[in-house]
């Protein structure tokens, strides 16, 4: 495959951004690969500079669930845009998509929209910190829930002390009201809670954890989340920015039957636009401003292209009952049909899944034999795999025989 145009464009990246992109999982810096810079992209597939084309299981990191460039989702921003593109002022369609999203989700009583999933997982902890009175929050390892300072950290090095920073910039005295627990380790949060009984305000949790690979929850962990939050007076928000409207419907709270406090979506609910949103209880919602004393702002917040983009999204997926049936049979095929044909370790839950990988040499190999077979995948063994309803059985059957082709 041809990489010079994207190479030359890398080059002159690497002069303008730090690492060349604007996000850094993009650099593909753990598979040592030059990124191919996309042009475009429809339904299953997206096309680069040096006019390659494949197979995408990235889907930008999950918005794509429709696949890239559905008709009516570029139909209804186009329409939005043609009316003025942003008016930090409030519009029907942020009601509409406040509306939307209660129904689909019936614990989001009430609302507020982000331009990110950072903005929104931040918004929900200072919410959480406001409504309860405490400073301390609890996240798991290898959870991920945006940027923010006291999200950027990992374990401190006794299991119940306070977390250290994860990144440079990050203070001490930031990091040390984050606690971090294993995933899926019920006992763990118990004795955190024990230690600090009133000092924790929230538990915060990707109900799967996607960020690590796709990690499923145990069973009675969730459960024991919402059991332990509710008897300490803490609050458990769900970080649906992944699962949210890709797992059914109602996300991975839907799909569950556990009722968080609060929830974070991102991602489908943008429709592939930069929107977010997080909300719950009307009770904790109202201590945001301009309803309460918890601030919270952003001037593209509810920005109408992206509403549009979110709305005609969660409209497909809830008028077209079949999507989620659809999308399990495939997903389901391609699982079944990488892991026996390779014996690596496939790990799923509806659309959303991961290949195992112990270490980054041979997940490198991994990636680069798909790259330069056409399909594309997360460059980093970290990240999932997402199927679309765009992704064909044609596309499933040409992924599994190109797998079929890789020798660990
Ligand atoms: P954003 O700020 O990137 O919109 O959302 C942050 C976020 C929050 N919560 C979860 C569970 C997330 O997965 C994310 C962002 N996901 C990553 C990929 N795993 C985005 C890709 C990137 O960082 O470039």
């Amino acid at each position: 495959m041809k990489e010079s145009i994207s190479a030359e464009l890398f080059e002159k990246a690497l002069g303008l951004m730090p690492g060349g992109v604007n996000s850094p999982v993009r650099a593909c810096a753990n598979v040592g690969r030059t990124p191919r810079f996309v042009v475009r992209a429809k339904g299953s597939r997206r096309f680069d500079e040096d006019g390659n084309s494949y197979i995408d299981y990235v889907g930008s990191w999950g918005p794509a669930i429709l696949g890239h460039a559905r008709g009516e989702v570029v139909e209804a921003v186009r329409e939005a845009a043609l009316d003025g593109l942003t008016f930090g002022a409030p519009t029907r369609r942020e009601v509409e998509m406040a509306e939307t999203v209660r129904r689909l989700v019936p614990s989001m009583e009430s609302s507020r929209m982000t331009s990110s999933g950072t903005e929104a997982a931040m918004s929900a902890v200072r919410v959480a910190r406001g409504f309860t009175g405490r400073d301390n929050i609890v996240k798991f390892d290898g959870c991920y829930h945006g940027h923010s300072d006291g999200m950027l950290v990992r374990a401190g090095s006794g299991a119940l002390t306070a977390a250290e920073p994860d990144s440079a910039g990050v203070p001490a005295g930031f990091a040390k009201h984050t606690l971090v627990a294993p995933y899926n380790d019920i006992e763990a949060v118990k004795r955190l809670f024990e230690s600090d009984p009133d000092g924790i305000a929230a538990v915060i949790v990707e109900p799967v954890a996607a960020n690590c690979g796709v990690v499923l929850p145990k069973p009675g962990f969730l459960d024991g989340l919402r059991e332990i939050t509710s008897r300490y007076g803490a609050l458990l928000i769900f970080d649906e920015v992944i699962t949210g409207f890709r797992l059914s419907l109602g996300g991975a709270q839907g799909l569950f039957g556990i009722t968080p406090d609060l929830s974070v979506f991102g991602k489908i609910v943008g429709g592939g636009m930069p929107a977010a949103m997080f909300g719950g209880r009307a009770d904790i919602m109202r201590m945001v401003a301009p309803a309460g004393k918890v601030y919270q702002a952003g001037t593209l917040s509810g920005n109408p292209l992206a509403t549009a983009a979110g709305l005609a999204t969660l409209r497909i997926l809830e008028k077209d009952a079949g999507i989620y049936g659809r999308l399990e049979r495939k997903s389901e095929r391609l699982a079944r049909g990488i892991s026996e044909n390779t014996s690596l370790p496939v790990t799923r839950i509806g659309s959303l899944m991961s290949v195992g990988f112990g270490d980054d040499a041979s997940f490198a190999r991994w990636y680069s034999h798909l790259l330069d077979g056409g399909v594309y995948v997360a460059p980093s063994r970290f990240e999932a795999m997402f199927v679309s309803d765009a992704h064909t059985d044609e596309d499933i059957d040409s992924t599994i025989a190109l797998a079929a082709g890789f020798s660990a």
